[in-house]
């Protein structure tokens, strides 16, 4: 007998017990998230539920996705519930309840959603890449023909052109209530660039009123979000419809530990912070701690563990040579880069990027390179030539990425143009996620060309020992 669909009707008449997760039809859906994705799911909504179970509100999740119907499909007839694994020493399954439902191409509906009063905060996960928006300017990409179609009028599909035509009906409508928007997105200052970048959306559609009520009335902090989630997998899948005795098509699962730094801001929230979450005045230092230590190490070692043939994290942690080379990256440069010992944080890195069943395939990591290293490796790379030091690791791992590149066969449309490029100088010229100062540094452009010459000499396993021995 085929098993049935996890939904609320199955779930109470097979699990009864587990019913008494949130029941987000009873609450007011006070949050609209864009880019209802894995991370999402495992952590902002998981943090929700908890959050609500500790203090009630009216903060049921509606959410939207952007990048097909999958979401939809898995999440819509299960009445938004789906379960959340927890990887790691105290392995754990948790129901969440607290999504109402996904909309997909209903751009009709998300501008009603933003507009309601019952919308008081906008959360987004929609990856560096889904912001459009072009990493040296900050602003909107202009040969991009999704926001281009979106500014000529037509109903929006772009995440900043849903937001704006959101924003447009709630002052229309006369809305005061304030509404918060939170990009959760792994980009420097990310609440500032979101706030930029609808700024400029308004500027190309000549509404200056609506730019300065949006001025007024919304808040864009920035935050710092940290757990590893990876590509939900067929096993995964299997493990949590033994476990329900129902088949949950929406299931995630990633590590137990969570981390969410959230710049202060008026106005309503969750009790987020009874579950985890911090509120600060300035998230900058926890922001370069994370993109440094967490994504630049996994950003470093995914091009290196791929041209060696690996293909997760833990696999690559299991080599001697690649877990000296993490340690002596961030004991000896992203560390230091944040005047910073870090000996405690390589050991703990190593141990998450080891969790047992985390299965975090380091292709999942290697995607939208041009757009993941400046925050992730360039930064640190050039505070430390400008004091005078060699990030030589730093740039092995940026030579990786360009090794990569030039042997991939499926890029996305940024990489493909970098790969291209006949010659490293060339690269670097075209890489508009690299900042001036750094392309002009013969020291950076050295380092990599060294790197990148020893790599195809003697190999990358033979590669990065030396360079971590040295
Ligand atoms: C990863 C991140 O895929 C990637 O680029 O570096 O998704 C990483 O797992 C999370 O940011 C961890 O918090």
């Amino acid at each position: 007998m085929a098993v049935p669909r996890l939904s609320r009707t199955t779930l109470g008449a097979s699990r009864p017990e587990l019913l008494d997760s949130v029941q987000a039809d009873d609450i007011g859906a006070g949050i609209l998230h864009l880019g209802i994705g894995a991370f999402h799911r495992a952590h902002q909504a998981a943090l929700t539920e908890q959050a609500l179970l500790v203090e009630p509100g009216d903060w049921a999740i509606r959410g939207v996705s952007y990048r097909g119907s999958g979401a939809a499909d898995a999440l819509n007839p299960q009445d938004g519930l789906f379960t959340v694994v927890e990887r790691g020493p105290n392995e754990r399954f948790r129901l969440i309840g607290c999504v109402r439902e996904v909309l997909y191409r209903q751009p009709d509906a998300v501008r009603a959603a933003l507009a309601s009063s019952e919308c008081r905060i906008v959360t987004i996960t929609v990856t560096e890449a889904g912001y459009h928006h072009d990493p040296a300017t900050n602003l909107l990409r202009h040969d991009d023909p999704e926001l281009a179609a979106d500014l000529a009028g037509r109903p929006p599909h772009t995440v900043i052109g849903q937001l704006v035509d959101g924003l447009r009906a709630r002052r229309s409508r006369g809305e005061d209530a304030p509404i918060t928007v939170l990009s959760c997105d792994n980009l420097l200052d990310n609440g500032k660039v979101v706030a930029g970048l609808v700024q400029d959306f308004c500027g190309r559609l000549g509404d200056s009123a609506l730019a300065g009520w949006i001025h007024d009335h919304v808040a864009f902090p920035s935050t710092v979000v940290d757990q590893i989630v990876p590509a939900t997998t067929e096993d995964c899948l299997r493990e949590v419809e033994a476990r329900l005795g129902l088949v949950d098509l929406a299931a995630v699962a990633g590590e137990g530990y969570r981390q969410w730094v959230i710049e202060d801001f008026d106005g309503p929230r969750p009790a987020w912070d009874r579950v985890g979450a911090r509120f600060v005045p300035d998230i900058s230092a926890a922001q370069a701690r994370k993109l440094r230590l967490v994504n630049g190490t996994h950003s470093a070692i995914a091009y290196l563990g791929l041209l060696a043939g690996l293909g997760t994290t833990a696999e690559l942690v299991r080599e001697q040579d690649f877990a000296g080379y993490v340690r002596a990256l961030v004991c000896g440069e992203t560390g230091p880069s944040l005047g910073d010992v870090a000996t405690d944080d390589a050991e703990r890195l190593l141990r998450r990027l080891a969790t047992p069943r985390i299965d975090h395939r380091l292709t999942q990591i290697a995607a939208q390179g041009a757009r993941k290293l400046p925050q992730r490796l360039l930064e640190p790379a050039r505070e430390l030539i400008e004091a005078g030091q060699e990030p030589r690791l730093i740039c092995l791992g940026i030579a990786g990425w360009i090794s990569f590149l030039r042997g991939a066969k499926e890029l996305d449309d940024d990489s493909r143009e970098l790969a291209a490029a006949p010659d490293l100088d060339r690269l670097l010229a075209a890489w508009r996620g690299c900042p001036e100062d750094l392309r002009a540094s013969r020291t950076f452009r050295d380092l990599i060309a060294d790197a990148l010459r020893a790599i195809e000499v003697d190999g990358v396993r033979a590669t990065v020992r030396r360079m971590t021995e040295e």
